[in-house]
């Protein structure tokens, strides 16, 4: 599997599920500004929507769109990094994919547009990413370490980097505390640290 990818961008959910599984993979990294691959590919050949992550499972098979490839990831693993297909824990776990996709980073996207963002518009982006944020932090009031059942799946891995997010724009996390706690204990994971730290986002253990 070849995976396509920006440092800290939502492919890093991608790599972090790969990493849990111990699925081999390669990664290729994505240059948006020339739209060039680190390989030298042309990134619209694989993507022509032309955005991360997208996973080539066979030379010729490439599959986008994060609850997509996160499910792909997570069936291929023995045990699975979700609940069976078919059960509502499957469903409440697309349920987070889903919302996480649509809800909670479309609402982040502002401040990754490369736009200035002002006044009003800056206003309205703060007040639905933060209600965004308090429909975790509601659904993590109940005490569960995981957001889909009793352990970790691609829906911890997802919301975890989405919300880590927070670090790079400046937002604190502590009028959050259930959803601080839970990014941290996510971070803790050795396979979510060794995916930051193979993105540069994190030093090396025993680094300096
Ligand atoms: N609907 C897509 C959205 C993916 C997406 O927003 N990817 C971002 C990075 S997190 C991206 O590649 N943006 C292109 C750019 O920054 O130019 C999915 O769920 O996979």
């Amino acid at each position: 599997m070849l995976l396509y990818f920006m440092p800290g961008a939502c492919s890093l959910a991608s790599r972090i599920a790969l990493i849990e599984l111990n699925l081999p993979f390669e990664a290729s990294k994505v240059d948006m500004a020339t739209g060039q691959t680190d390989r030298g590919v042309d990134f619209r050949t694989v993507n022509p929507k032309g955005y991360v992550p997208a996973l080539a499972v066979e030379p010729d098979t490439v599959i986008t769109e994060n609850p997509a490839i996160l499910q792909y990831i997570a069936d291929r693993g023995v045990p699975s990094l979700a609940p069976a297909p078919g059960t509502i824990g499957r469903v409440r776990l697309q349920e987070w994919l889903n919302f996480t996709s649509s809800e909670l980073h479309k609402a982040f996207s502002p401040w990754f547009s490369g736009r200035e963002l002002t006044g009003e518009a800056l206003e309205r982006a703060q007040a639905m990413r933060d209600r965004r944020i308090g429909d975790v932090e509601q659904a993590l009031s109940d005490g569960r370490a995981f957001i889909v059942g009793d352990s970790f799946t691609v829906a911890d891995a997802y919301l975890f980097v989405v919300l880590s997010w927070s670090g790079f724009i400046g937002l604190d996390l502590a009028p959050w505390p259930g959803v601080a706690a839970y990014v941290a204990r996510i971070r803790d994971r050795p396979a979510v640290r060794a995916a930051l730290v193979a993105e540069g986002l994190a030093p090396a253990e025993g680094a300096a």
